[in-house]
């Protein structure tokens, strides 16, 4: 079956509205977050007008509809990332906290003095901050996979860093939230484990792109988003093997979380509900679940090549505008976005400029500040594009970036 990019068009609302007088949306902004299809929109309403109650605390027949429109969702993210076992699929609120619960929690567990924790310089700050504060607790050592200036790893800086010894995690990204850079995943974790660490993922902005499968790829944590990938806000996943989590204490302290609890002290529920203390975003795995069926019956791979496309076209179209400078990893390795500076414009004016012409776009360092710094650029302009984007859009941008050229050209 071939791309039908107008028939996915058709299923989200938003892309039909005028965001100023004649000027219809143009919406280029899906990596800070993607808009939702009527399928999602109407799983949800569904749920709230015929199924809402809490979730395993009841006995009666809303309780148990919920329970089973909660737990089948779950179902669903696991088989979508090809995990063994649906005890590893932990909800969350979002990539950040994730991030956090594994810092929290294995890394608390885990990491003395002397230990070696590997992040890379690209990272977004979900993937620094929660590591920062466990450093200053815990006092293990936090080494920075090198950017170079083609902009993708510098895998001889990583190789010296596991030969250096002491590591016990490798924390990166599986596509770059700025440059696009889709990291050589598959050697980081083959290179790590062979090295006797764990590796987490930030599958922030590549779970919702292309097919990853936890399996294959052989990783022990994966963090993601739902409201990146056509979901609601409110939910995100932890992926971990589950012999991992089995053997961290838990994040956070409630219900849902025990077994028994004593005045005297507290035993676990088992996974994933060790990991889930309280009321959960119920609906919101609801529609996670219907975003996760949506994008599985458009096929992943055929999104990550139609998207590629889509891309390559803009970085194309893109380098022809006099001053402007895109921020391109090699070819072969960079999907989702077009980032970029123009001449001296700062990129909060370009957004604007371009907010007028109906087109959304990102301005900022997009939470990469040691990225920006690395690159010595205080921000980006960035253009983000999902299943939904076409290359009539890539045609618009490029035509509105010509007269914002035209503008901030230097006199
Ligand atoms: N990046 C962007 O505009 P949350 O906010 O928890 O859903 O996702 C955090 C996050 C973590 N890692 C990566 C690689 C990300 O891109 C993001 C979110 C958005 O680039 C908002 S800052």
């Amino acid at each position: 079956m071939s791309y039908n990019v107008e028939q996915i068009r058709a299923d989200f609302p938003i892309l039909q509205r005028e965001v100023h007088p004649g000027k219809k949306l143009i919406f280029l902004d899906s990596a800070a977050s993607s808009q939702k299809p009527i399928q999602v929109i109407n799983a949800m309403q569904d749920y709230y007008l015929t199924s809402h109650a809490n979730v395993h605390r009841g006995v009666h027949v809303l309780s148990e509809a919920a329970t089973a429109a909660y737990e089948g969702a779950r179902d669903k993210v696991q088989h979508f990332i090809n995990a063994r076992s649906r005890k590893e699929i932990i909800y969350t609120r979002n990539t950040t906290e994730s991030l956090n619960l594994v810092a929290a929690s294995w890394g608390r567990a885990n990491l003395k003095p002397g230990d070696v924790v590997i992040l890379s310089e690209l990272e977004h700050h979900s993937n620094i901050v929660p590591w920062q504060i466990l450093q200053a607790e815990k006092g293990f050592t936090i080494k920075y996979i090198p950017v170079l200036p083609d902009l993708t790893f510098d895998m001889e800086a990583f190789q010296r860093f596991l030969d250096e010894g002491g590591v016990k995690l490798v924390s990166t990204t599986q596509v770059s939230n700025v440059l696009g850079y889709m990291t050589p995943l598959k050697q980081i974790v083959d290179l790590a484990h062979q090295a006797g660490a764990l590796v987490c993922i930030d599958g922030a902005q590549s779970v919702p792109h292309l097919p990853v499968d936890v399996q294959a790829l052989d990783v022990d944590f994966l963090a993601f988003s739902g409201h990146k990938m056509c979901g609601p806000t409110g939910i995100g996943i932890l992926y971990g093997k589950r012999e991992i989590l089995e053997s961290m204490p838990p994040y956070m302290g409630g219900g849902d979380m025990i077994r028994r609890v004593t005045l005297e002290g507290s035993t676990w529920n088992d996974l994933p509900y060790k990991f889930e203390a309280g009321t959960p975003a119920i609906a919101e795995a609801v529609g996670l679940g219907a975003a996760v069926d949506y994008l599985s019956s458009i096929g992943l791979a055929a999104i990550h090549v139609y998207e590629r496309e889509v891309v390559e076209y803009a970085h194309e179209r893109l380098a022809e505008i006099p001053g402007l400078n895109l921020l391109a990893p090699p070819q072969n390795r960079r999907s989702g976005v077009a980032t970029f500076t123009l001449h001296n414009a700062h990129p909060h004016d370009i957004a604007q400029v371009l907010d007028y012409e109906g087109i959304a776009i990102r301005a900022g360092h997009h939470c990469a500040m040691p990225l920006h710094q690395k690159l010595n650029v205080p921000a980006t302009a960035r253009a983000s594009f999902y299943l939904y984007n076409t290359r009539q859009e890539v045609d618009q941008l490029a035509e509105a970036l010509y007269k914002v050229a035209e503008l901030f050209a230097p006199r």
